[in-house]
């Protein structure tokens, strides 16, 4: 397991925002630190301010109630970011729920990212027009997705690579370390891109891993890194190196990034009732953005002109996502029947007609639509 010098997590940028030399990991990081360097970290930033602006107008449309759910990534950009923009285009990326910063590095269109959240579809996207696949809700089942397709990028012969996202608490899952068992085996160029966040809804990281989770990578002969998630620069160079190993044929890596999820688990959850407000504090002073900011500073980068055409970005993003979330046309409720099988079913055939009979009752006024339905069924 890679970790900074004093075993801490990989730190390239510290709170206060200096640019820390490393060794290992600066050679990922030459278009950073060269000549057009000032353009590619105003890039960052405003990546960083517009995903936080993405995140904070979807929680406001759930609170709005024209949402049905959100997961916030508050306190997560810089993980997401930094390794979003590691990927190539035609890499693909099989993510979790909470991935929303990784969709927009990837081009997803932000009215499509909500469409799953408003409820109006099973996947918000085209996972072939973004290389992305759609929002898997059951934790760690991405993870088998990315090795298989990972092991078809090597039946290619191609050189692209597959990157999967999932939470501290997807680490206990069998999916996880079936996959990894597959991925080594057959070194798949597969890149575990674990977001530790200290939570899994209401139980802390520490129940379910005493030591850190990046440790148990290298038992699957897995090499494995341990950065720190809200450094934006450490998150970019770890991934590069990650998926260099992958498309040069030296197989899957493991990386943990520490960070931290300010907000709830979703917006139905809350989580005053289970953690330490103290906790919350330890971990702003510890903000992806700010510290982002600190160095565009210290390198008198961060002027009005650079925060206004951001923040103009942020509005306009913003603005755009609520407009096509507000005016998302409903499905009809028969939908829910379509693309559960890729032919047909009979079963699902009984449910349709059944479901039909119940609407029909209630439109015919009886408001016994079920009673109606059900009569309907036993003959
Ligand atoms: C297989 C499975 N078990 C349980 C759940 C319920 N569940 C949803 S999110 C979650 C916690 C996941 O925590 P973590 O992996 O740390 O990801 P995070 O939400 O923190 O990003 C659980 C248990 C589920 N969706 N799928
Ligand atoms: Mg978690």
């Amino acid at each position: 397991m890679t970790t900074g010098p004093g075993g801490e997590p990989v730190q390239l940028l510290t709170p206060r925002g200096e640019r820390l030399a490393d060794a290992r990991y600066d050679g990922y990081l030459a278009d950073v630190d060269g000549d057009a360097g000032a353009e590619v970290l105003e890039g960052l930033y405003e990546d960083l301010v517009v995903v936080r602006r993405i995140d904070a107008e979807a929680t406001a449309l759930q609170r709005q109630g024209e949402l049905a759910l959100w997961p916030p990534f508050l306190g997560q950009e810089a993980a997401q970011i930094g390794s979003g923009r590691a990927l190539r285009e035609d890499d693909f990326v099989f993510s979790s729920y909470r991935e929303n910063a990784v969709a927009y590095c990837r081009g997803v269109d932000v009215g499509d990212m909500m469409r799953v959240w408003r409820g109006c579809a099973n996947a918000g996207w085209d996972p072939f027009s973004v290389n992305m696949a759609p929002t898997q809700v059951i934790i760690g089942a991405q993870t088998l997705h990315a090795t298989g397709y990972a092991m078809g990028i090597q039946f290619d012969g191609a050189d692209s690579a597959a990157i999967t996202y999932f939470g501290d608490g997807a680490t206990s899952q069998g999916d996880l370390n079936e996959s990894m068992v597959f991925a080594a085996s057959f070194q798949a160029p597969v890149v575990f891109f674990c977001q530790n966040n200290q939570w899994a809804i209401s139980e802390p990281v520490g129940l379910q891993a005493h030591v850190p989770v990046a440790h148990r990578a290298p038992g699957f002969g897995i090499p494995s890194v341990r950065v720190d998630g809200n450094d934006v620069l450490a998150c970019l160079a770890v991934t590069r190196e990650a998926l260099e190993r992958a498309r040069s044929g030296n197989g899957p890596s493991f990386i943990e990034a520490v960070t931290y999820r300010m907000g709830p688990h979703t917006t139905a959850d809350d989580p005053t009732r289970y953690r330490d407000a103290n906790e919350l504090e330890d971990w702003r002073e510890r903000d992806p953005i700010s510290r982002l900011e600190a160095h565009l500073d210290s390198r008198g980068l961060l002027d009005e002109g650079l925060r206004g055409r951001v923040r103009a970005k942020a509005d306009d993003v913003a603005a755009r996502l609520r407009e096509e979330t507000v005016h998302m046309p409903d499905p009809p409720a028969s939908a829910v029947f379509e693309h559960v099988y890729t032919g047909p079913n009979s079963e699902l055939d009984r449910q349709r007609d059944h479901y039909g009979l119940y609407l029909a009752g209630l439109e015919a006024g009886h408001g016994h639509g079920h009673a109606a339905a059900e009569r309907e069924g036993a003959q």
